[in-house]
């Protein structure tokens, strides 16, 4: 019984380097070396990225290739906002949005209610169409049509500027930053833009309050979040409240942090200067270092589909961290057992009958790890019923 329990381990523990290779960030070829500013999207293989000089490129199978749109701008371009598969807006220099309703094929300059100057920095616009634009001067705009027509809620403000936008769903919104007094801001909406709550704090460590920015930030509802900053010394630090109105300065790195997202509730990125990237498992009260494998500055972030992230930055650098899905090895319909239901989930797999296999589908169903699903499979999954029937320790059947 004692050799059992201690192979069982062994066998364990020579799994675990196997799980770390495939959860790490990999750099993706692109034929792009100017400053990429930001990255979003919309499903786990189709979005679109921005940057310096009009940049504007798409991907439709998960950035593996690159394709350049006609942005019809060489201004800087800031924010970049995927709200379906047929519409996106992107936002830049001297009050720049331009929009697609096709895909990214054409790409059409919005006209504001009046000419606005500044520096449209971020953007951010709900799958049911109401969305937030921040700015430089503190610029706030908002939409109630996915981006056709533009409010102008704010402008010329005594410096301060918005450089993260986040619309949580189709009434609460956040815009990150900085105001006119070098110090944290952050602005609220629960009405879609309709009235808006301004919050300010310090960066406080130890007895010190340090001024700062914002780059970015993160709720989860009304109440609670965390925001990305950069101290007025070039240190970088995370902040969370849970009321709003309160803020914890807790994690201090020397690199300034300048975006964040989060694949549900508890799994999240910061991603920063010189190819930083945190990770947290538990919605930010810990953060753990991550090989990110460049060492240029990271500028955007986008997760999506509760596997996927992707980080942008200077440079063009383009990474992906594609992570393994939490579950069990086989069980194909997520119902916790192995049995014949998964296997004829599988066959169904490999005849491509609809409906299209989640991510999840496709990593629980290659029982062999090779890549693909297909007979081998099904055998391995048989085995693996078939052992569980002859009532095996556990450690053994985990095999
Ligand atoms: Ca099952
Ligand atoms: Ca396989």
């Amino acid at each position: 019984m004692l050799i059992r329990k201690t192979y069982g381990k062994f066998i364990f523990f020579m799994l675990i380097p196997i799980l770390t290779v495939a959860q790490e960030w990999h750099s993706l070829s692109s034929d792009i070396s100017a400053n990429i500013n930001a990255v979003d999207f919309f499903s786990e293989t189709e979005g679109f990225l921005v940057g310096d000089g009009g940049l504007l490129y798409s991907t439709n199978d998960g950035g593996d290739t690159w394709v350049q749109q006609v942005a019809g701008t060489d201004s800087n371009l800031y924010g970049v906002c995927c709200i379906n598969d047929l519409l996106a807006v992107a936002v830049g220099s001297n009050g720049l949005i331009i929009r697609t309703v096709d895909g990214g094929n054409n790409w059409m300059e919005v006209t504001l209610p009046s000419a606005l100057a500044w520096d449209l920095l971020s953007v951010s616009i709900n799958p049911g169409g109401t969305g937030l634009i921040g700015g430089a001067a503190q610029t706030i705009l908002t939409t109630m049509d996915h981006g056709e027509n533009w409010n102008i809620v704010q402008t010329d403000m005594m410096g301060g500027s918005f450089p993260g936008a986040q619309m949580v769903n189709e009434n609460l919104g956040f815009l990150y930053g900085q105001n006119s007094i070098f110090a944290p801001l952050i602005a609220r909406t629960v009405n879609a833009g309709i009235s808006w709550n301004f919050v300010t704090f310090y960066l406080v460590e130890g007895q010190t309050g340090y001024e700062g920015k914002l780059y970015d930030g993160y709720f989860f509802d009304e109440l609670t979040g965390l925001t990305a900053a950069r101290r007025w010394d070039g240190w970088g630090c995370i902040s969370e409240t849970d009321n709003f109105t309160d803020w914890t300065t807790l994690h201090f790195y020397g690199i300034p942090l300048k975006a964040v997202d989060f694949l549900d509730d508890s799994l999240g990125y910061i991603a920063g200067d010189s190819g930083t990237i945190k990770g947290t498992d538990n919605a930010g009260t810990d953060w753990f270092a991550e090989d990110s494998g460049v060492t240029t500055n990271l500028r955007g972030l986008s997760c999506v589909g509760g596997s996927r992230c992707y980080a942008v930055g200077e440079n063009g650098t383009i990474i992906r961290k594609i992570l393994t899905p939490q579950g069990i090895l086989g069980d194909v319909n997520g119902d916790s057992s192995l049995d014949i239901l998964d296997i004829v989930r599988i066959v169904n797999i490999i005849l491509l009958l609809p409906p299209e296999p989640s991510a999840y589908e496709i990593w629980a169903g290659d029982l062999n790890l090779d890549d693909q699903i297909n007979v081998l499979d099904i055998i391995a999954l048989l085995n693996l019923i078939l052992e569980s029937r002859l009532e095996r320790p556990a450690a053994e059947s985990n095999l």
